[in-house]
């Protein structure tokens, strides 16, 4: 099954469009941040021919933060506000076949996935002790060895703040996990043993979904209970390698556990 949607005016004329994300060379994952995994995903999905960059640092990015993208001379942040552009722009609407309840739908995961989930997925990678060598090695492998630790320990208080701030970092790990089980249940229900979250055909709620999956659970080195909780849904673990074939990666951690 193809699940490339070939949207009608998408045709390869249209300029370049410069994708920035943090670097696709993590191994079993396109990017190690779900939000960056979202939009390439979506552009794959609508056909859409982009350069990738990567920038380890977002600071210089329109909004602090990645992914971004530079396309007809201007710089777009945010992956809603990019989509929302593509759809202006270049005629892109990955939703085009839902209907109204379903795009209420999709809203609503989207909102749970992206602004709940992710957090515990930031919680995983910033907070647990045994996770840190590989924030420091894997993912500031870019910056130079004399600078590395001082620019980890920045951006780890940074993270720490920003979950403090967000409310999640307020609970304890167990009850953090459990409210990631808890989401992770409701998108597996939703899904059900449909190819993608809304039947046959993917749509931006697919793109959202796969960019915090994988990130949860392609890096085989991250230990957590998110991804155990993860492994007890067949179909989230099925769905995340299907959508993983639009990428030419692999990640070895989809093997379910013995
Ligand atoms: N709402 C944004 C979220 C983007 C986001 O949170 N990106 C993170 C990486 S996953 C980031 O760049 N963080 C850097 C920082 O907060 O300094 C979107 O949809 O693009």
């Amino acid at each position: 099954m193809s699940n490339i949607i070939k949207t009608p005016s998408t045709g390869n004329k249209a300029p370049k469009i410069e994708l920035y994300g943090f670097s696709s060379k993590v191994p079993g994952v396109p990017d190690p941040s779900a939000f960056v995994v979202k939009l390439e995903t979506a552009l794959r999905l609508a056909g859409i021919g982009y350069e990738r960059r990567d920038m380890p640092n977002p600071a210089k990015a329109p909004k602090g933060k990645l992914p971004f993208i530079v396309a007809d001379g201007e710089k777009v942040g945010d992956s809603t506000l990019i989509m929302k552009w593509l759809k202006a722009r270049r005629g892109v609407d990955l939703d085009w076949h839902l209907t109204p309840l379903e795009r209420a739908r999709s809203h609503a995961l989207q909102r749970m996935l992206e602004e709940r989930l992710y957090w515990a997925i930031v919680y995983t990678r910033w907070c647990e002790k045994e996770n840190e060598w590989l924030e420091k090695e894997i993912f500031f492998g870019d910056v130079p060895a004399p600078i590395r630790f001082f620019v980890y320990r920045a951006v780890l208080k940074q993270m720490k703040t920003a979950l403090h701030h967000h409310g999640l970092g307020r609970h304890t790990r167990e009850e953090i996990y459990a409210f990631g089980a808890e989401d992770l249940a409701a998108l597996a229900a939703e899904l059900g043993d449909k190819p993608y979250l809304f039947g046959e055909r993917p749509s931006l709620a697919d793109a959202s979904a796969f960019g915090i999956l994988v990130n949860i659970i392609g890096i085989p080195q991250i230990k957590s209970p998110l991804i155990d909780a993860m492994r007890t849904h067949d179909n989230l673990i099925a769905y995340t390698d299907r959508m993983l074939e639009l990428f030419t990666i692999q990640a070895p951690a989809l093997q379910k556990a013995a």
